[in-house]
């Protein structure tokens, strides 16, 4: 089984700690490749940003299914573009946000978000809102450590435990998400440090596309979520209309320069 992993933002370095992550929680005989994209911003943390990440992230999606990927996540937890990547795929596509959110209701009454900048809370109640899970979810906090310094700031890991300790203190949550792909790396020694079980999104989001695949289940295709219809695309789009014959897979050229 072959998963594509895609980072929506363009910082390599991330992609290379989400691939970790994510090779670290996918089961033997699963292979697993970390992308991302050429073109967009090199962190999302603003509806803009978010919006303009997933052309980029629907190029790597139309990639990987040519490149025979049986499943992929969207690992960033604002879930963007997935409705548009489920069009595009044969297979499951699931977010790291809706995994992350999905795995923590499994572990107990409630579970706190704790995620980047207080700017992308409201994304994140909006997902829990739509994912079902609005009730179980108690709190969205912040720690106000921007994408790129989680890799960088010195006291990011202490700032995030602290945090996730606080959640439980005073929210008396049963389990943590981790709000942001870039703290993948962080939810074993947190869960050990917090004693509540941490979820990252990336780990959950491969097990269940894992697990989607293994039981040969994938998205419905009848109506909403069957492939775009074709039409020309127009200016710096263009690449991603339909090709002039109409030919599918792949629905996308890519992108102009790549
Ligand atoms: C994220 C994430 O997971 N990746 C990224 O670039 N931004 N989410 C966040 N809340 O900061």
């Amino acid at each position: 089984m072959l998963i594509q992993v895609v980072n929506p933002n363009t910082t390599a370095s991330m992609t290379d700690l989400i691939g970790r992550s994510a090779r670290a929680a996918a089961g033997p005989g699963t292979a697993v490749v970390a992308v991302n994209p050429a073109m967009g911003p090199v962190s999302i943390e603003s509806h803009y940003d978010e919006a303009l990440a997933v052309p980029g992230l629907l190029a790597q999606i139309a990639a990987g299914e040519a490149g025979g990927a049986d499943g992929h996540v969207v690992a960033c937890f604002g879930d963007p573009g997935l409705d548009a990547a489920r069009e595009l795929a044969a297979g499951p596509v699931v977010g790291i946000a809706e995994a992350g959110m999905r795995a923590a209701t499994f572990l107990g009454r409630s579970f706190g978000v704790v995620t980047t900048l207080a700017r992308t809370t409201g994304r994140a109640w909006d997902l829990a809102a739509r994912y079902g899970v609005r009730e179980q979810c108690r709190t969205v906090r912040a720690v106000e450590i921007a994408v790129l310094a989680l890799e960088t700031d010195a006291a990011a890991r202490s700032r995030i435990a602290a945090e996730c300790a606080d959640v439980v203190a005073t929210e008396g949550v049963d389990a943590i998400v981790l709000g942001c792909a870039g703290m993948a790396d962080l939810a074993a020694e947190l869960t050990v440090r917090v004693g509540v079980p941490v979820v990252d999104g990336v780990a959950a989001a491969v097990v269940t596309v894992e697990g989607l695949v293994r039981l040969g289940l994938t998205t419905g295709k009848r109506g909403e979520f069957a492939p775009p219809p074709p039409k020309p695309y127009a200016g710096p789009l263009a690449g991603f209309g339909s090709r002039p014959s109409g030919a599918r897979p792949p629905l996308l050229t890519a992108p102009p320069g790549r």
